[in-house]
């Protein structure tokens, strides 16, 4: 398998990751440091992958396309006239200093300038133009969907948010070359991403992820999805993300959002209570793994369907969550108590109990 031409589709928007106010550009520094090109620490969103493939990976040709490099609102911020901070301290604040004597500035310069600034596809914020990105970075920027994707050997989707995705790759859906990878992102969960492409009549496409799990700029790590590619594009893309983001890791194709979207933040407490779980039964009960586990998918699925019936946002009418502080107490044994998890959930049970 090999890839020589990555065409991404989207070049995202800095506002968002302005308003979470945790964000850093590390990673981008750190490509910034690697490759020589100082403009690439001013990269974010997609664009910081398309360094690193170009740059990093060594992949010959890296187009990113996206109307709102032709928008009147295409904004681009200038760090040091606009935010009052210098390219090389920038730099050196993310590499050797604390990230924080910096960001500030640049976060409260895009959230003052974000309401003036249209929503993509009408316009976006960046610290790079168009011209900037070509010429610095060495890549190639368009506006052309169709000639992007054309004879790519993979294409990510940096596109919004899921529902719009299908308009968007229908327009050039005959553009896409037979077998080609195509990988999502954050927007849109990697099994609809296939179903999308079935629906038209695109069963040959090679579906996996470059999911980043965070902001590219901030940290360098990409999870890719298994399950829905042939086993040797989904380890030419792991290796391609390895070497371009620094860190891989392959994931179940239809795990992909649970592990790397928002919500990962309950998969992580579920995942740690089954693992801790499973080890009390076992290990000090001495019961069958296979009960064990049925008794966890009972839970699990339980929970799921008590969630859907009640609506998140009405949990403890339905349940108090006491009623589990006085069941599960004598469960806080072995690893489920030493690990801690369990006391601490049964605390912040008590804490939601009516
Ligand atoms: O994060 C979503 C990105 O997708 C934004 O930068 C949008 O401007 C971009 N976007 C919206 N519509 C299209 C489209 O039709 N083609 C491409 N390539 N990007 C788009």
């Amino acid at each position: 398998v090999e890839i020589n031409k990555v065409a991404i589709l989207g070049a995202g928007c800095w506002r968002t990751h302005a308003a979470t106010g945790i964000t850093t550009f590390k990673r981008a520094c750190e490509v910034a440091d690697e490759t020589g090109i100082k403009e690439a620490a001013l990269t974010h969103s997609s664009v910081t992958y398309a360094v690193e493939l170009k740059h990093l990976a060594g992949v010959d040709e890296v187009v990113l396309s996206d109307p709102v490099f032709d928008a009147d609102g295409f904004t681009v911020v200038d760090i040091e006239e606009d935010c009052d901070v210098d390219l090389d301290e920038f730099i050196k604040a993310h590499l050797e200093g604390n990230p924080e004597d910096v960001m500030p500035k640049l976060r409260d310069y895009v959230n003052d300038i974000a309401d003036d600034v249209p929503k993509p596809p009408k316009g976006a914020i960046h610290f790079l133009s168009p011209e900037e990105m070509e010429d610095k970075l060495d890549i190639v920027v368009t506006t052309d969907d169709a000639e992007a994707v054309e004879d790519a050997d993979m294409i990510i989707s940096w596109l919004p948010k899921g529902g719009v995705q299908p308009d968007i790759f229908k327009k050039i859906i005959d553009d896409i070359p037979e077998g080609c990878i195509v990988a999502n992102t954050c927007t849109i969960p990697t099994r609809q991403f296939k179903e999308m492409f079935e629906d038209m009549g695109r069963d040959d496409l090679q579906v996996t992820s470059y999911h980043p799990a965070t902001v590219p700029e901030h940290k360098g790590q990409v999870f890719v999805a298994e399950g829905y590619a042939d086993e040797e594009v989904v380890e030419a893309v792991y290796e391609l993300g390895e070497k371009a983001r620094g860190l891989a890791f392959k994931v179940p194709g239809y795990l992909l959002g649970p592990v790397c979207d928002m919500a990962s933040a309950v998969t992580a407490i579920v995942y740690a209570g089954l693992l801790t779980f499973r080890d009390a039964c076992t290990d000090i009960l001495g019961a069958p793994v296979d009960f064990t586990q049925n008794m966890a998918v009972e839970a699990l699925q339980m929970m799921a369907k008590f969630m859907e019936e009640e609506g998140l946002d009405k949990l403890e009418e339905a349940l108090d969550p006491a009623a589990l502080t006085n069941t599960a107490d004598s469960m806080n044994f072995g690893p489920l108590a030493d690990t801690e998890i369990l006391p601490k959930a049964l605390e912040v049970l008590e804490k939601y109990s009516k």
